[in-house]
């Protein structure tokens, strides 16, 4: 009976969206962390969309985190971390590195906007 549900589901987020209803699409987006700098800095994306980060680190360990969005994820070097999330209302968050990876690691911060 889950499963017929389930399927059903499935099956209507599909016709969904060859109809077109979903407006959200998938965002690819690259980022690199090293001390003490994200690049990006800024980082947009469109309300609704599919964020799919890969971020890597160019030197030490860091961790990428947004705080109001509950992500925070290890990045080691040579491992990027790929973090997927719904792009959330418009606006800005705040993104900053949770592992403490030198004497600047407070200064290490970024910005997602969000359109
Ligand atoms: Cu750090």
């Amino acid at each position: 009976m889950r499963k017929t549900i389930f399927f059903t589901f499935l099956g209507l987020l599909s016709l969904a969206e060859a109809l077109g209803c979903r407006s959200g699409a998938t965002e690819h987006i690259k980022v690199t962390m090293k001390k003490y700098s994200f690049d990006p800095a800024v980082i947009r994306v469109k309300s609704g969309d599919t964020v799919e980060l890969e971020v890597s680190s160019a030197d030490v360990q860091h961790g990428f985190s947004v705080p109001r969005l509950g992500i925070k994820e290890p990045v080691q070097p040579g491992t990027p971390a790929k973090i997927t999330f719904k792009a959330p209302a418009k606006g800005e968050y705040g993104i900053e590195c949770s592992v403490i990876c030198g004497p600047h690691h407070e200064d290490m911060q970024a910005k997602l906007v969000v359109e």
